[in-house]
C-alpha cells in the first residue's frame, strides 16, 4: 500500500523542485557569466565540461513545464531566480527580461493554483562578484542584499515562501574545501570565510525580505546522516567531526548563534575578524527550516591533517550517484533538527529524491516511498514536518557531473528537449491527487 495525501496531516504540502541554472538555459534572455561557466570550461571539473547554456531549455518552454507541475497535482513548487540573470554584473541595472521572466513564472504559477516557493541563490554567482573573491569577500552580504531587494522587490508580494541560499554547506564547504563545485578552491581559509559570509548574507537578506513584507521566510539546509565506520572511539570522533562540519555548523549558526567547537578546532583561526558580532544578523528569526536530505556517510578516521576523516564502504543500495539508500537518516533528520534546534517551527523536505537512469522508474518510486514513510514517522513521532518536496521535476544539469545523472520525475532527451513524464511521474500525481 503507498501512501497517499490522506496519510499526512491537513494542510500538508507536496512539491517538486528545480534551481535556475540546471534547467533555464543560462546562455539566453541576457543572463551575465557565472562563476559556473568557467568552472565547466576549466578541463576535469565537469563531466564532458557540459555547463547550463542550454540546460532543459526552461527559459522558453515556461508554460509547458508549468503544465506537467499542474498535472503532477504539486501544490509548491520550489524554484530559484539566478542572480546573474537578474543583474549580469552582479550589482547595478537590472536585466529585464530576467525580472520579466520570473513575474511571469509566478503568475503562471499562482494560476494554477500552485504555491510559489522561492529561493535566491542556488549556486551560480556573477562572475563579477568572483571575480572579486566571491564568498570570501566580507562585501558579500551587501551584494547579496542589493540583489535581494531587486528580485524581491518584483516578486515578493506573491511568493509562498522565500529562502535566501539553497545548501549552506555546498556553497561554503564543498566549493571551497573540496574544490568540487565552483569555485573550486581547496583551501581552508577560504572555507571558514565563505561558510561564515554565506551565513551573514542569508541574515541581511532575511532583513531585507522582512522589510519588504515578504512572507514565510526560511533556510533551505542539506543534511547528511553521519556514522562511524566501527565502534573505535577514533571512528566515532571522526563521524561526530563530519556531523558537526556538515550539519551542526549551520543549524548552530541560525539557531545558537554559535558555531560547533568540533568545527572552530579547525576553521577559527581562518575566520573574519569580529565574527562573533555577526551572530546578531545570523539569527534573525525564521518561520521555517528547510531539510535538503539524500543519504548517509559511513566514516571513518584518518591520519593527517583536521579534519582527519574518509568515507568508507556500505553495504547498503546505492543510487546512481553512488549514494546509500537510508530513509533512516531523514526522519532522524527532522526529529534531532526540531529537537536540537527549532523546537516547534514548521520544518520543510524541501529536496529528497534519486538519480536513476531507468524511464521505467520502480526504484524511484520505492526511494520516493520509504522516503514518505520516514516523513510519516518524524510526524508520528512529535517532528513539525509541513510538506515534501521531491528533486527534482525533470532530468537536468547535475553540476560537476553534467548531465549524466538522471533526478527528473520527468524524462528529458537533452537532444529534443523532450519531455516525457516517467512512471514516478504517474505514481506520484495518484498519490497527491
Ligand atoms: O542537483 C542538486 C541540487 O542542485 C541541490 N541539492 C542536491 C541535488 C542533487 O545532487
Amino acid at each position: 500500500m503507498k501512501l497517499t495525501r490522506a496519510d499526512f496531516p491537513d494542510g500538508f504540502k507536496f512539491g517538486v523542485a528545480t534551481s535556475a541554472y540546471q534547467i533555464e538555459g543560462h546562455g539566453q534572455g541576457g543572463a551575465g557569466p557565472t562563476h559556473w561557466d568557467s568552472f565547466a570550461a576549466t578541463p576535469g571539473n565537469v563531466v564532458r565540461a557540459e555547463n547550463g547554456a542550454v540546460a532543459c531549455d526552461h527559459l522558453n518552454r515556461l508554460d509547458e513545464d508549468l503544465d506537467l507541475i499542474a498535472g503532477l497535482g504539486a501544490d509548491v513548487y520550489r524554484f530559484s531566480t539566478s542572480w546573474a540573470r537578474i543583474l549580469p554584473e552582479g550589482i547595478g541595472t537590472p536585466n529585464g527580461q530576467g525580472l520579466d521572466f520570473y513575474d511571469r513564472l509566478v503568475d503562471g504559477l499562482l494560476a494554477r493554483g500552485i504555491d510559489p516557493a522561492v529561493t535566491l541563490y542556488h549556486w551560480e554567482l556573477p562572475q563579477a562578484l568572483a571575480d572579486q573573491g566571491g564568498w570570501r569577500n566580507a562585501e558579500m552580504p551587501n551584494w547579496f542584499a542589493d540583489y535581494t531587494e531587486v528580485i524581491m522587490g518584483r516578486i515578493g508580494d506573491r511568493v509562498w515562501s522565500a529562502a535566501p541560499i539553497n545548501e549552506p554547506w555546498c556553497v561554503g564547504w564543498l566549493s571551497h574545501f573540496d574544490g568540487h563545485h565552483a569555485p573550486g578552491l581547496r583551501d581552508i581559509r577560504a572555507t571558514a570565510r565563505a561558510m561564515h559570509h554565506v551565513l551573514v548574507s542569508h541574515g541581511r537578506a532575511t532583513q531585507v525580505m522582512r522589510g519588504l513584507g515578504v512572507k514565510n521566510l526560511g533556510a533551505v539546509c542539506n543534511f547528511e546522516w553521519s556514522a562511524p565506520a566501527s565502534d573505535g572511539a577514533a571512528d566515532q570522533q571522526a563521524a561526530a567531526r563530519y556531523d558537526a562540519i556538515y550539519n551542526r555548523f549551520f543549524l548552530g549558526g541560525l539557531f545558537k548563534g554559535a558555531y560547533p567547537d568540533l568545527v572552530l578546532e579547525g576553521l577559527e583561526p581562518h575566520l573574519p575578524e569580529g565574527w562573533q558580532d555577526d551572530f546578531a544578523t545570523i539569527t534573525t528569526p525564521l518561520d521555517w527550516i528547510g531539510v535538503n536530505y539524500y543519504t548517509r556517510k559511513l566514516i571513518r578516521a584518518t591520519d593527517g591533517p583536521w579534519p582527519a576523516y574518509a568515507e568508507a564502504p556500505t553495504e547498503l543500495p546505492l543510487t546512481d550517484m553512488g549514494w546509500e539508500i537510508y530513509p533512516k537518516g531523514l526522519s532522524d533528520f527532522l526529529t534531532r533538527t526540531a529537537r536540537d534546534y527549532t523546537d516547534d517551527l514548521p520544518i520543510y523536505v524541501t529536496e529528497n529524491g534519486m538519480a536513476s537512469a531507468t524511464t521505467l522508474d520502480p526504484d524511484r518510486i520505492d526511494y520516493l516511498d520509504q522516503h514518505l514513510r520516514a516523513v510519516q514517522g518524524a510526524i508520528d513521532d512529535g517532528a513539525p514536518v509541513k510538506g515534501y518536496f521531491v528533486w527534482s521535476l525533470m532530468d537536468n544539469y547535475e553540476w560537476a557531473l553534467g548531465y549524466e545523472k538522471r533526478f527528473g520525475l520527468i524524462h528529458v532527451d537533452f537532444e529534443t528537449l523532450a519531455r516525457t513524464p516517467k512512471a514516478s511521474y504517474h505514481a506520484l500525481a495518484q498519490w497527491w491527487r
